[in-house]
Protein backbone atom coordinates (compact mmCIF):
# COMPACT_ATOMS: atom_id res chain seq x y z
CA UNK A 1 0.00 0.00 0.00
CA UNK A 2 1.28 3.48 -0.92
CA UNK A 3 3.67 2.74 -2.78
CA UNK A 4 7.08 4.66 -2.63
CA UNK A 5 5.34 6.76 0.48
CA UNK A 6 8.04 4.69 3.10
CA UNK A 7 10.96 5.22 0.82
CA UNK A 8 9.72 9.37 -0.09
CA UNK A 9 9.45 10.06 3.70
CA UNK A 10 13.23 8.15 3.86
CA UNK A 11 14.43 10.31 1.54
CA UNK A 12 13.23 13.41 2.86
CA UNK A 13 14.29 13.35 6.55
CA UNK A 14 17.68 11.76 4.93
CA UNK A 15 17.92 15.18 2.40
CA UNK A 16 17.27 16.85 5.88
CA UNK A 17 19.70 15.16 7.83
CA UNK A 18 22.40 16.17 4.88
CA UNK A 19 21.55 19.43 4.95
CA UNK A 20 21.89 19.80 8.93
CA UNK A 21 25.41 18.10 8.47
CA UNK A 22 26.27 20.67 5.81
CA UNK A 23 25.67 23.22 8.42
CA UNK A 24 27.47 21.85 11.12
CA UNK A 25 30.43 21.66 8.84
CA UNK A 26 30.28 25.31 8.50
CA UNK A 27 29.31 25.35 12.60
CA UNK A 28 32.42 23.68 13.14
CA UNK A 29 34.29 25.62 10.23
CA UNK A 30 33.18 28.82 12.46
CA UNK A 31 34.17 27.60 15.81
CA UNK A 32 37.77 26.40 14.34
CA UNK A 33 37.80 30.27 12.69
CA UNK A 34 37.06 31.85 15.74
CA UNK A 35 39.32 29.26 18.24
CA UNK A 36 42.20 30.27 15.70
CA UNK A 37 41.52 33.68 16.09
CA UNK A 38 41.57 33.68 19.70
CA UNK A 39 44.91 31.65 20.07
CA UNK A 40 46.74 34.05 17.48
CA UNK A 41 45.14 37.20 19.96
CA UNK A 42 46.87 34.93 23.01
CA UNK A 43 49.74 35.39 21.46
CA UNK A 44 49.98 38.39 20.56
CA UNK A 45 49.02 39.33 24.18
CA UNK A 46 51.76 37.07 25.47
CA UNK A 47 54.54 38.40 23.18
CA UNK A 48 53.10 42.12 24.88
CA UNK A 49 53.21 41.04 28.08
CA UNK A 50 57.02 39.36 27.73
CA UNK A 51 57.88 42.75 26.64
CA UNK A 52 56.32 44.74 29.44
CA UNK A 53 58.45 41.95 32.00
CA UNK A 54 61.49 42.52 30.42
CA UNK A 55 61.16 45.91 30.10
CA UNK A 56 59.81 46.41 34.56
CA UNK A 57 63.05 44.17 34.78
CA UNK A 58 65.14 46.20 33.22
CA UNK A 59 63.44 49.02 35.12
CA UNK A 60 63.39 47.41 38.53
CA UNK A 61 67.00 46.68 38.20
CA UNK A 62 67.61 50.16 37.50
CA UNK A 63 65.45 51.35 40.53
CA UNK A 64 67.36 48.76 42.86
CA UNK A 65 70.76 50.27 41.46
CA UNK A 66 69.03 53.61 42.85
CA UNK A 67 68.33 51.89 46.21
CA UNK A 68 64.37 51.66 46.28
CA UNK A 69 62.73 48.77 46.15
CA UNK A 70 61.33 47.12 42.97
CA UNK A 71 57.88 46.84 42.56
CA UNK A 72 56.06 43.84 41.80
CA UNK A 73 54.97 42.48 38.94
CA UNK A 74 51.11 42.31 38.41
CA UNK A 75 50.04 39.84 35.37
CA UNK A 76 46.88 39.97 33.37
CA UNK A 77 44.40 37.23 34.39
CA UNK A 78 44.00 35.16 32.18
CA UNK A 79 40.72 33.17 31.68
CA UNK A 80 41.59 29.40 31.62
CA UNK A 81 41.17 28.22 27.79
CA UNK A 82 39.95 24.65 28.50
CA UNK A 83 36.79 26.22 30.06
CA UNK A 84 36.34 28.49 27.14
CA UNK A 85 36.73 25.35 24.59
CA UNK A 86 33.77 23.33 26.59
CA UNK A 87 31.56 26.12 26.08
CA UNK A 88 32.11 26.68 22.90
CA UNK A 89 31.53 22.76 21.63
CA UNK A 90 28.98 22.05 24.28
CA UNK A 91 26.75 25.00 22.42
CA UNK A 92 28.32 23.91 19.04
CA UNK A 93 26.30 20.07 20.08
CA UNK A 94 23.00 21.47 20.56
CA UNK A 95 23.47 23.68 17.27
CA UNK A 96 24.62 20.02 15.42
CA UNK A 97 21.70 17.61 17.02
CA UNK A 98 19.05 19.33 16.16
CA UNK A 99 17.07 19.82 13.05
CA UNK A 100 14.41 22.91 11.82
CA UNK A 101 12.49 22.17 9.16
CA UNK A 102 11.74 24.98 7.20
CA UNK A 103 8.41 26.62 5.44
CA UNK A 104 10.75 25.89 2.26
CA UNK A 105 12.20 22.94 2.97
CA UNK A 106 8.58 21.49 3.16
CA UNK A 107 6.88 22.77 0.17
CA UNK A 108 9.68 20.75 -2.18
CA UNK A 109 8.35 17.85 0.21
CA UNK A 110 4.91 18.48 0.11
CA UNK A 111 4.45 18.73 -2.96
CA UNK A 112 6.21 15.40 -3.84
CA UNK A 113 3.85 14.18 -1.08
CA UNK A 114 0.84 15.54 -2.63
CA UNK A 115 1.32 13.81 -5.51
CA UNK A 116 2.34 10.48 -4.43
CA UNK A 117 -0.96 10.23 -2.63
CA UNK A 118 -3.24 11.40 -5.64
CA UNK A 119 -1.21 8.93 -7.21
CA UNK A 120 -2.34 6.65 -4.62
CA UNK A 121 -6.21 7.41 -4.75
CA UNK A 122 -6.47 9.42 -2.34
CA UNK A 123 -9.13 12.22 -3.20
CA UNK A 124 -7.49 16.10 -3.94
CA UNK A 125 -9.35 17.21 -1.17
CA UNK A 126 -8.35 14.78 1.80
CA UNK A 127 -4.41 14.53 0.34
CA UNK A 128 -4.66 18.68 0.58
CA UNK A 129 -5.60 18.39 4.29
CA UNK A 130 -2.74 16.03 5.16
CA UNK A 131 -0.23 18.37 3.55
CA UNK A 132 -1.96 21.31 5.26
CA UNK A 133 -1.70 19.02 8.99
CA UNK A 134 1.14 17.78 8.68
CA UNK A 135 2.78 21.76 7.40
CA UNK A 136 1.46 22.77 10.83
CA UNK A 137 2.85 19.88 13.13
CA UNK A 138 6.51 20.09 11.83
CA UNK A 139 7.10 23.52 10.27
CA UNK A 140 9.47 26.07 12.58
CA UNK A 141 9.40 22.91 14.81
CA UNK A 142 13.05 21.56 16.13
CA UNK A 143 13.77 17.89 16.02
CA UNK A 144 17.10 16.12 17.32
CA UNK A 145 18.57 14.67 14.21
CA UNK A 146 17.89 11.26 15.58
CA UNK A 147 14.41 11.99 15.70
CA UNK A 148 13.47 13.57 12.87
CA UNK A 149 12.64 10.76 10.41
CA UNK A 150 10.16 8.99 13.79
CA UNK A 151 8.77 12.31 14.29
CA UNK A 152 7.24 12.92 10.83
CA UNK A 153 6.17 9.32 10.41
CA UNK A 154 4.52 10.17 13.93
CA UNK A 155 3.08 13.15 12.80
CA UNK A 156 1.35 11.61 9.99
CA UNK A 157 0.25 8.64 11.75
CA UNK A 158 -1.72 10.89 14.05
CA UNK A 159 -3.67 12.66 10.79
CA UNK A 160 -4.63 9.35 9.03
CA UNK A 161 -6.11 8.47 12.75
CA UNK A 162 -7.91 11.47 13.00
CA UNK A 163 -9.31 11.09 9.46
CA UNK A 164 -10.37 7.29 9.65
CA UNK A 165 -13.49 6.84 11.87
CA UNK A 166 -13.07 3.45 14.18
CA UNK A 167 -16.62 1.41 13.33
CA UNK A 168 -18.71 0.03 16.08
CA UNK A 169 -18.36 -3.50 17.00
CA UNK A 170 -20.91 -5.06 14.60
CA UNK A 171 -20.99 -8.72 16.63
CA UNK A 172 -21.58 -6.69 19.75
CA UNK A 173 -24.45 -5.21 18.14
CA UNK A 174 -26.02 -7.69 17.21
CA UNK A 175 -25.50 -9.71 20.32
CA UNK A 176 -27.32 -7.19 21.98
CA UNK A 177 -30.08 -7.22 19.71
CA UNK A 178 -30.72 -10.82 19.89
CA UNK A 179 -30.32 -10.68 24.00
CA UNK A 180 -34.07 -11.59 24.08
CA UNK A 181 -34.62 -14.46 21.58
CA UNK A 182 -38.16 -14.29 22.52
CA UNK A 183 -38.25 -10.73 21.44
CA UNK A 184 -37.55 -12.64 18.06
CA UNK A 185 -36.00 -9.46 16.71
CA UNK A 186 -33.21 -10.29 14.14
CA UNK A 187 -30.53 -8.31 13.12
CA UNK A 188 -31.05 -7.00 9.54
CA UNK A 189 -27.96 -5.91 7.19
CA UNK A 190 -28.92 -4.96 4.02
CA UNK A 191 -25.65 -4.95 1.02
CA UNK A 192 -25.64 -2.08 -1.81
CA UNK A 193 -23.10 -1.08 -4.12
CA UNK A 194 -22.58 -1.14 -8.22
CA UNK A 195 -22.05 -4.10 -10.10
CA UNK A 196 -20.17 -6.56 -9.47
CA UNK A 197 -18.34 -4.76 -6.72
CA UNK A 198 -18.56 -7.97 -4.38
CA UNK A 199 -21.66 -8.03 -2.27
CA UNK A 200 -23.01 -11.43 -2.77
CA UNK A 201 -19.16 -12.45 -1.95
CA UNK A 202 -19.10 -10.22 0.84
CA UNK A 203 -22.34 -11.91 2.16
CA UNK A 204 -20.86 -15.43 1.90
CA UNK A 205 -18.06 -14.37 3.83
CA UNK A 206 -19.71 -12.01 6.77
CA UNK A 207 -22.25 -15.01 6.97
CA UNK A 208 -19.07 -17.52 7.78
CA UNK A 209 -18.03 -15.02 9.89
CA UNK A 210 -20.50 -14.77 12.14
CA UNK A 211 -21.27 -18.33 12.06
CA UNK A 212 -17.82 -18.62 13.60
CA UNK A 213 -19.18 -15.88 16.22
CA UNK A 214 -22.27 -18.47 17.45
CA UNK A 215 -24.31 -15.69 15.49
CA UNK A 216 -26.71 -17.91 13.13
CA UNK A 217 -27.90 -16.23 9.85
CA UNK A 218 -30.12 -16.44 7.09
CA UNK A 219 -29.03 -15.18 3.64
CA UNK A 220 -31.82 -13.41 1.56
CA UNK A 221 -31.62 -13.88 -2.25
CA UNK A 222 -32.76 -10.36 -3.63
CA UNK A 223 -31.06 -9.39 -6.35
CA UNK A 224 -34.03 -11.16 -8.61
CA UNK A 225 -32.92 -9.12 -11.89
CA UNK A 226 -29.14 -10.71 -12.70
CA UNK A 227 -28.95 -13.60 -14.54
CA UNK A 228 -27.89 -16.87 -12.28
CA UNK A 229 -27.73 -14.50 -9.24
CA UNK A 230 -30.22 -16.64 -7.20
CA UNK A 231 -28.19 -19.47 -8.05
CA UNK A 232 -24.64 -18.07 -7.00
CA UNK A 233 -26.33 -17.11 -3.52
CA UNK A 234 -27.75 -20.18 -3.38
CA UNK A 235 -24.58 -21.73 -3.79
CA UNK A 236 -22.90 -20.13 -1.26
CA UNK A 237 -25.14 -21.15 1.51
CA UNK A 238 -25.03 -24.98 0.29
CA UNK A 239 -20.96 -24.22 0.97
CA UNK A 240 -21.17 -22.41 4.33
CA UNK A 241 -24.59 -24.45 5.72
CA UNK A 242 -26.93 -21.12 5.78
CA UNK A 243 -30.44 -21.12 4.57
CA UNK A 244 -31.02 -18.61 1.56
CA UNK A 245 -34.49 -17.64 0.79
CA UNK A 246 -35.36 -17.19 -2.39
CA UNK A 247 -38.30 -16.21 -4.86
CA UNK A 248 -38.28 -16.07 -8.73
CA UNK A 249 -36.17 -14.20 -11.06
CA UNK A 250 -38.25 -10.71 -11.66
CA UNK A 251 -39.49 -10.87 -8.15
CA UNK A 252 -39.89 -7.97 -5.50
CA UNK A 253 -36.47 -7.71 -3.83
CA UNK A 254 -38.26 -6.20 -0.50
CA UNK A 255 -40.78 -9.31 -0.25
CA UNK A 256 -37.72 -11.43 -0.47
CA UNK A 257 -36.16 -9.67 2.43
CA UNK A 258 -39.22 -9.37 4.20
CA UNK A 259 -39.48 -13.27 3.68
CA UNK A 260 -36.33 -13.72 5.52
CA UNK A 261 -37.02 -11.89 8.32
CA UNK A 262 -40.27 -13.94 8.32
CA UNK A 263 -38.06 -16.87 8.27
CA UNK A 264 -35.35 -15.26 11.23
CA UNK A 265 -38.20 -14.53 13.40
CA UNK A 266 -39.93 -17.77 13.17
CA UNK A 267 -36.29 -20.03 13.68
CA UNK A 268 -34.92 -17.85 16.26
CA UNK A 269 -32.24 -16.95 13.80
CA UNK A 270 -29.58 -14.27 14.68
CA UNK A 271 -29.38 -12.02 11.84
CA UNK A 272 -30.82 -11.35 8.12
CA UNK A 273 -28.48 -10.58 5.14
CA UNK A 274 -29.54 -9.27 2.37
CA UNK A 275 -28.38 -9.13 -1.13
CA UNK A 276 -29.29 -6.89 -3.64
CA UNK A 277 -28.94 -6.36 -7.63
CA UNK A 278 -25.85 -4.45 -8.51
CA UNK A 279 -26.87 -0.57 -9.64
CA UNK A 280 -24.75 2.13 -11.20
CA UNK A 281 -25.04 4.85 -8.83
CA UNK A 282 -25.95 6.77 -11.57
CA UNK A 283 -29.08 5.02 -12.21
CA UNK A 284 -31.33 7.40 -10.01
CA UNK A 285 -34.27 5.13 -10.78
CA UNK A 286 -32.49 1.72 -9.34
CA UNK A 287 -31.42 4.07 -6.85
CA UNK A 288 -34.91 4.45 -5.80
CA UNK A 289 -35.94 0.99 -6.03
CA UNK A 290 -33.77 0.40 -3.23
CA UNK A 291 -35.68 2.88 -0.62
CA UNK A 292 -39.05 0.52 -0.70
CA UNK A 293 -36.35 -2.59 0.60
CA UNK A 294 -35.31 -0.04 3.41
CA UNK A 295 -39.42 1.14 3.86
CA UNK A 296 -39.87 -2.75 4.21
CA UNK A 297 -36.78 -4.53 5.51
CA UNK A 298 -36.16 -1.81 8.03
CA UNK A 299 -32.23 -3.22 8.09
CA UNK A 300 -30.49 -2.17 11.10
CA UNK A 301 -27.24 -1.22 9.37
CA UNK A 302 -27.21 -0.63 5.46
CA UNK A 303 -23.76 -1.42 3.87
CA UNK A 304 -22.29 -0.16 0.93
CA UNK A 305 -20.07 -2.79 -1.11
CA UNK A 306 -17.22 -0.97 -3.22
CA UNK A 307 -14.11 -2.17 -4.37
CA UNK A 308 -10.92 -0.47 -3.13
CA UNK A 309 -9.24 -0.48 -6.62
CA UNK A 310 -11.89 1.96 -7.87
CA UNK A 311 -10.33 5.15 -6.66
CA UNK A 312 -12.06 8.57 -6.78
CA UNK A 313 -15.14 7.15 -7.96
CA UNK A 314 -15.83 5.34 -4.84
CA UNK A 315 -16.37 8.16 -3.52
CA UNK A 316 -19.20 9.53 -5.95
CA UNK A 317 -20.47 6.02 -5.70
CA UNK A 318 -20.87 5.90 -2.05
CA UNK A 319 -22.56 9.97 -2.00
CA UNK A 320 -25.23 8.49 -4.30
CA UNK A 321 -25.93 5.47 -2.20
CA UNK A 322 -25.69 7.55 0.65
CA UNK A 323 -28.12 10.37 -0.73
CA UNK A 324 -30.44 7.76 -2.03
CA UNK A 325 -30.96 4.99 1.17
CA UNK A 326 -28.75 6.72 3.84
CA UNK A 327 -25.71 3.97 4.20
CA UNK A 328 -24.57 3.02 7.85
CA UNK A 329 -20.66 2.10 6.59
CA UNK A 330 -18.81 0.49 4.12
CA UNK A 331 -16.69 -3.04 2.93
CA UNK A 332 -14.23 -2.07 0.82
CA UNK A 333 -13.52 -5.44 -1.24
CA UNK A 334 -10.25 -6.59 -3.37
CA UNK A 335 -8.05 -4.95 -1.03
CA UNK A 336 -6.01 -8.18 -2.10
CA UNK A 337 -5.04 -6.63 -5.42
CA UNK A 338 -5.05 -2.85 -3.84
CA UNK A 339 -1.42 -1.75 -3.93
CA UNK A 340 -2.66 1.86 -3.80
CA UNK A 341 -4.93 1.85 -0.42
CA UNK A 342 -6.17 5.52 -0.96
CA UNK A 343 -9.71 4.41 -1.29
CA UNK A 344 -10.15 3.63 2.20
CA UNK A 345 -8.55 7.13 3.56
CA UNK A 346 -10.59 8.93 0.80
CA UNK A 347 -14.35 7.28 1.16
CA UNK A 348 -13.81 7.03 4.98
CA UNK A 349 -13.30 10.68 5.03
CA UNK A 350 -15.34 12.25 2.54
CA UNK A 351 -18.64 10.47 3.99
CA UNK A 352 -17.47 10.42 7.56
CA UNK A 353 -18.69 6.49 7.68
CA UNK A 354 -16.79 3.86 8.83
CA UNK A 355 -15.45 1.07 7.24
CA UNK A 356 -16.51 -2.05 9.15
CA UNK A 357 -14.58 -4.92 6.60
CA UNK A 358 -11.82 -5.25 3.92
CA UNK A 359 -12.36 -8.19 1.56
CA UNK A 360 -8.75 -9.60 1.02
CA UNK A 361 -9.66 -12.46 -1.40
CA UNK A 362 -12.01 -14.98 -2.86
CA UNK A 363 -12.47 -17.52 -0.18
CA UNK A 364 -14.61 -17.40 2.87
CA UNK A 365 -11.81 -16.43 5.46
CA UNK A 366 -10.81 -13.65 3.05
CA UNK A 367 -12.42 -10.56 5.19
CA UNK A 368 -10.62 -8.34 7.76
CA UNK A 369 -12.36 -6.56 10.17
CA UNK A 370 -10.78 -3.03 8.75
CA UNK A 371 -8.58 -1.17 12.00
CA UNK A 372 -6.99 1.76 11.91
CA UNK A 373 -3.70 0.25 13.42
CA UNK A 374 -2.76 -1.97 11.00
CA UNK A 375 -3.89 0.46 8.11
CA UNK A 376 -0.92 2.73 9.63
CA UNK A 377 1.36 -0.14 9.90
CA UNK A 378 0.47 -1.20 6.57
CA UNK A 379 1.70 2.23 5.38
CA UNK A 380 5.27 1.63 7.28
CA UNK A 381 4.43 4.65 9.54
N1 LIG B 1 -9.58 -10.73 -5.14
C1 LIG B 1 -10.79 -10.56 -4.63
N2 LIG B 1 -11.87 -10.83 -5.35
C2 LIG B 1 -13.10 -10.64 -4.80
C3 LIG B 1 -13.23 -10.11 -3.50
N3 LIG B 1 -14.57 -10.02 -3.25
C4 LIG B 1 -15.20 -10.46 -4.36
N4 LIG B 1 -14.34 -10.84 -5.29
C5 LIG B 1 -14.62 -11.36 -6.64
O1 LIG B 1 -15.30 -10.37 -7.38
C6 LIG B 1 -16.19 -10.97 -8.30
C7 LIG B 1 -17.57 -10.36 -8.16
O2 LIG B 1 -18.06 -10.71 -6.88
P1 LIG B 1 -19.60 -10.80 -6.54
O3 LIG B 1 -19.70 -11.13 -5.11
O4 LIG B 1 -20.34 -11.65 -7.50
O5 LIG B 1 -20.00 -9.28 -6.80
P2 LIG B 1 -21.46 -8.65 -6.75
O6 LIG B 1 -21.30 -7.26 -6.26
O7 LIG B 1 -22.38 -9.52 -6.05
O8 LIG B 1 -21.79 -8.63 -8.31
P3 LIG B 1 -23.24 -8.40 -8.98
O9 LIG B 1 -24.18 -9.26 -8.25
O10 LIG B 1 -23.08 -8.81 -10.39
O11 LIG B 1 -23.55 -6.97 -8.84
C8 LIG B 1 -16.16 -12.46 -8.02
O12 LIG B 1 -15.32 -13.07 -8.94
C9 LIG B 1 -15.56 -12.54 -6.62
O13 LIG B 1 -14.88 -13.74 -6.39
C10 LIG B 1 -12.04 -9.81 -2.75
O14 LIG B 1 -12.06 -9.34 -1.61
N5 LIG B 1 -10.86 -10.04 -3.36
MG1 LIG C 1 -24.23 -10.27 -6.52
Amino acid sequence: MFKFLKEKLENWTKNLAKKSEEEEKEIVEEVKKELKESKEEKKVQKKEEKETRREEKRKEKEEKKKGKEGKKLKLVEEKEPEEEIKGIFKKLGEKINKVKISEKEFEVYSEELEMLLLENNVALEVAEKIVRELKQKVVGQEFLKKEVESAIKDAFSDIIREILISPPDLIEEIKEKNIIPEKKEPYVILFCGINGSGKTTTIAKIAEHLKSKKISCVLAAGDTFRAASIEQLKKHGERIGVKVIAHDYGADPAAVGFDAIQYAKKNYINCVLIDTAGRMHTQKNLLKEMEKIVRVCKPDKKIFVGESITGNDAIEQVRSFDEAIGIDGIVLTKADIDEKGGTALSVGYITKKPIFYLGTGQEYDNIEPFSKEKFIEKLGL
